[in-house]
């Protein structure tokens, strides 16, 4: 039986954006998509729904909106895929993501923009470099090999359930990884391409007072969960 998957959307203001990402979708192979708005001031959730997505609220954060987005996912979905909605993660590569987990080979495939193709400057160098710091830290002290903290992703919903997920804000992505380090999950990263936000402003890395948030919370995902316990020397599968 073919599994079913609900993609999950982050969206705040992201009306210049959310009705490309939406109507790109590749609706023969997913069961939905949902948007997860937490007071979006323009016509993103218009937007998102007339594209053909269902629209979910949630508290504040980023995190917030994916585990909002993760529980409202139909009870019928067994994969859940995680990607941004300002256009920069390819919807042509989510074929790529889901197929490790429904072949059964893997719970969790994460997209590593690092070593894909990025358009200039799509990724700052700040970004860049905390991929590569966080990937080498995760190596010493979780015996894992993840190259970056990109949003687009797919986990078996089962796993995402066992991880238990407490990060309400930009350090979901980071708690995720080393959470499914720690659960020994069947790990795979792939390579996928980047560009430039379609339009809108960024919430993050284009904002110095939100990087500097998310840098902290990032930081401190890292020191509580990531740099306490080696569970053994398991390898993310490279594809
Ligand atoms: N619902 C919701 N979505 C958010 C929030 N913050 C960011 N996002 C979404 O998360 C994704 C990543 O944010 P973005 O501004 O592109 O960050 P950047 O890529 O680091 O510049 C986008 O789809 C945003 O709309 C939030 O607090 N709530
Ligand atoms: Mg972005």
């Amino acid at each position: 039986m073919r599994s079913t998957i609900s993609v999950v959307i982050p969206a705040l203001n992201e009306a210049e954006s959310i009705g490309h990402v939406v109507s790109e979708m590749p609706w023969s192979l997913i069961a939905e998509c949902v948007v997860v708005d937490n007071g979006s001031t323009d016509d993103t959730v218009l937007i998102a729904e007339a594209a053909g997505a269902r629209v979910v609220r949630s508290p504040r954060g980023y995190g917030a909106a994916c585990k909002a987005g993760s529980d409202a996912a139909l009870s019928s979905s067994s994969i859940l895929v995680f990607m941004d909605g300002d256009g920069s993660d390819l919807v042509a590569d989510l074929p790529r993501l889901v197929g490790p987990i429904e072949a059964g080979d893997a719970d969790f495939v994460i997209g590593s923009r690092i070593r894909g193709k990025r358009e200039a400057r799509s990724m700052l160098g700040s970004q860049v470099f905390a991929a590569h710091l966080v990937g080498t830290l995760l190596r010493l002290f979780q015996g894992v090999r993840y190259t970056d903290m990109g949003p687009f992703r797919a986990i078996r919903r089962t796993s995402l359930d066992e991880l238990q997920m407490s990060e309400l804000t930009y350090g979901w992505n980071l708690e995720m990884q080393i959470r499914a380090a720690q659960h020994k999950l069947r790990i795979r990263e792939i390579a996928v391409d980047y560009r430039r936000r379609i339009g809108g402003i960024s919430k993050v890395s284009g904002d110095m007072r939100a990087s500097m948030k998310a840098a902290i919370r990032i930081l401190g995902v890292l020191f509580r969960t990531g740099l306490s316990r080696k569970p053994g020397s398991e390898r993310v599968g490279r594809e």
